[in-house]
């Protein structure tokens, strides 16, 4: 603990000194503009100076209640003591050699806990990468190679990434993908199972989804289906029961390859390690980045030896894959995950959090729904007594947030959707705070 800064951070709570963004984040904006371009964008364009747990501390002086932790990264908490710790001393010892060229035990260590952890039984292997969508590439070209196929299959609403393939992959074309074209090729997208939207049972989805899958792009061709256990971009969508198991029996038996896409739901977010633990099926692989650092760049793909093993020596890597670093940080989370406290604490966040925004919606009759697990919740907003989305709503809620400190992100493919993923180490009192926050701009919405 020897992490001092951190520890005068931590009795910080919200509080709002200038108008929001303040006089020095709009002097940073305005010299951002001259050399960033606009197509990387700020959500909030308030510059932050330091975090902790779930607060953030902008360089007016203002502090928001995160409820994003960066897009969920930083579950266990902003600048957590363990994660600080392990990576200052880590980068004291060595910063970078590159893995497959000399190796070190970090890596090792994290492929070890991933092995445990990951939702697959028998013999387990992972490599690690940088980002999400690197994750999500490898995962692919080992399917391929494992399968000799070529189609990837993805559902509606899916969110897999910014690079060439992942954006073809992404259901949104705009921003991610048009104009940015030539897209990738063999890629089919399939109706997803979305209970509000839909009304099917996990069955009929999952049958739809099939019929769709065999009829377009047809079994033999699909190399493997990625699927997000609970989407994240496209808005917290929660399949109905059955859904994901009778995908993966299908996938089994035309061998293709389920891989779980685990990047915004794993890592404890939804009260289990891996989001795939809700609803009772087996995946070949499960890629992992996002928290498991603890908000340092890594990312995973892990998944059955047999299918991990086809790719020939020199096939796999990258030159900051796997970072010693970065590594030594993932290694102080899954410390972490097994003694129990994050755990614990996404399901708190769950109850907690989930009994205020069920009281919103029993107030406001604009939530059309309530859903997701852990601290991975949200809530649709939509036209009363229809489900028409009110993505204006969703923006006035952002924005009067912001002005009272709280950071809150939106979601969905109309982006009607108001996401919950702070660190879990959010205080019930934040959450009771972010709750009146929400309920006030609503009804000064409505009014
Ligand atoms: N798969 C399920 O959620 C990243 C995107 C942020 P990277 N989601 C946040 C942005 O606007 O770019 C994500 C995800 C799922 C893959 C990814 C991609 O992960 O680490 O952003 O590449």
């Amino acid at each position: 603990m020897s992490n001092h800064e951190s520890h005068a951070t931590q009795s910080l709570s919200r509080k709002v000194v200038t108008e929001v963004p303040g006089p020095k984040s709009r002097e940073l904006h305005e010299r951002r503009t001259k050399v960033i371009p606009p197509g990387v964008m700020a959500l909030l364009p308030v510059y932050i100076e330091r975090a902790h747990d779930a607060i953030l501390v902008d360089v007016d002086g203002n502090q928001f209640i995160d409820c994003g932790a960066g897009i969920g990264v930083t579950t266990v908490g902003h600048t957590n003591d363990a994660v600080v710790e392990a990576a200052r001393e880590a980068m004291g010892k060595v910063t970078h050699t590159l893995f497959t060229v000399t190796p070190y035990e970090g890596y090792v260590q994290v492929a070890e806990y991933l092995a445990k952890t990951a939702p697959i039984s028998g013999e387990k292997r992972t490599m690690l990468v940088n980002s999400g969508a690197e994750a999500v590439e490898n995962a692919v070209k080992i399917a391929r190679m494992y399968t000799g196929r070529p189609g990837v299959a993805v559902l509606e609403y899916a969110y897999h990434g910014r690079t060439m393939l992942t954006s073809t992959m992404n259901h949104k074309g705009s921003p991610y993908a048009t104009g940015f074209g030539p897209r990738a090729g063999d890629v089919y997208r399939a109706p997803n199972s979305f209970p509000l939207h839909d009304g099917l049972t996990g069955e009929e989805a999952a049958k739809r989804t099939i019929q769709w899958l065999e009829k377009t792009a047809g079994a033999a061709d699909l190399a493997c289906l990625v699927a997000e256990p609970i989407q994240g971009e496209g808005g917290f969508v929660v399949p109905a029961e059955g859904y994901l198991p009778t995908l993966a029996a299908w996938c089994r038996e035309k061998g293709i390859v389920f891989i779980a896409d685990e990047i915004q739901s794993g890592i404890a977010r939804s009260g289990k390690v891996f989001a795939t633990e809700h609803f009772g099926f087996e995946p070949d692989m499960v890629l992992t980045a996002k928290g498991i650092a603890g908000g340092l760049p890594l990312a995973g793909v892990t998944g059955r030896a047999e299918i991990m093993d086809v790719a020939p020596a020199g096939g796999l890597g990258g030159t900051f894959g796997g970072n010693p670093v970065a590594c030594a940080a993932a290694v102080a989370v899954f410390e972490q995950l097994e003694e129990g406290t994050p755990l614990r604490e996404a399901q708190r966040v769950g109850r907690v959090l989930g009994a205020a925004l069920e009281d919103l919606k029993a107030r406001h009759e604009v939530i059309a729904e309530v859903r997701g697990h852990g601290a991975m919740l949200a809530i649709e907003l939509t036209e009363p007594g229809t489900l028409n989305p009110l993505p204006e709503l969703v923006n006035h809620i952002t924005q009067t947030a912001a002005q009272s400190g709280v950071l809150l992100l939106n979601a969905g493919l109309h982006g009607n959707v108001l996401r919950f993923l702070p660190p879990v180490t959010i205080t019930d009192e934040q959450i009771a705070e972010v709750a009146e926050v929400i309920d006030q701009a609503i009804t000064s919405y409505q009014a």
